[in-house]
């Protein structure tokens, strides 16, 4: 019996221990991301990925995959626990995923994913009917009225009119 507490104990005593040496042998995490997983993105927009970190990381390597395969990146810059990588998007509007992996400071590897929208220009989707826009940042010019010409063309036609006939009216008492 006493053996069987004093165990109890010891595996108490050791797991205290363990949670309290977990945080500084943890590996490092993704703190933040753009773009923000499951956020979505617009072609006009999205220049770059940045991946910021809980500690300084080295050796990114990153990747971006959609149905139409994978786009072009540039090379990731390192600023401590920051990593930037510059992107030229290509394909549809649809799901996108960013599959990166870093190495931590204490040399282990790190990896993850980041499931985005992204939004493709207007111009690219000839194929398709417009989706109504997720974003509402594309911006549609207003239609023109149904007559096709602006009411204020009336408003100034009309005023034109009044000015020649007052003026007609004019002359005519000059003469008389
Ligand atoms: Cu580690």
């Amino acid at each position: 019996m006493i053996f069987q507490r004093t165990i109890a104990a010891l595996v108490l005593a050791l797991g205290a221990l363990a949670v309290a040496v977990a945080p500084a042998s943890a590996h490092t995490e993704l703190k933040s991301s753009d773009p923000a997983p499951n956020t979505s993105v617009s072609a006009e927009t999205f220049q770059a990925i940045t991946l910021t970190f809980s500690e300084p990381v080295t050796q990114p390597e990153v990747m971006v995959a959609g149905q139409d395969g994978v786009w072009t990146l540039g090379t990731p810059s390192i600023a401590g626990a920051v990593v930037t990588i510059p992107v030229t998007t290509s394909g549809p509007t649809g799901a996108y995923t960013v599959t990166w992996k870093v190495t931590s400071a204490d040399g282990d590897p790190v990896k993850g994913t980041i499931p985005f929208t992204f939004v493709a220009p207007v111009a690219s989707t000839t194929s398709e009917p417009p989706a109504t826009s997720a974003s509402g940042n594309v911006s549609v010019p207003a239609p023109a009225p149904s007559g096709g010409i602006p009411g204020w063309v009336w408003i100034a036609l009309g005023g034109l009119v009044a000015v020649a006939v007052a003026g007609f009216v004019v002359s005519r008492r000059g003469r008389a």
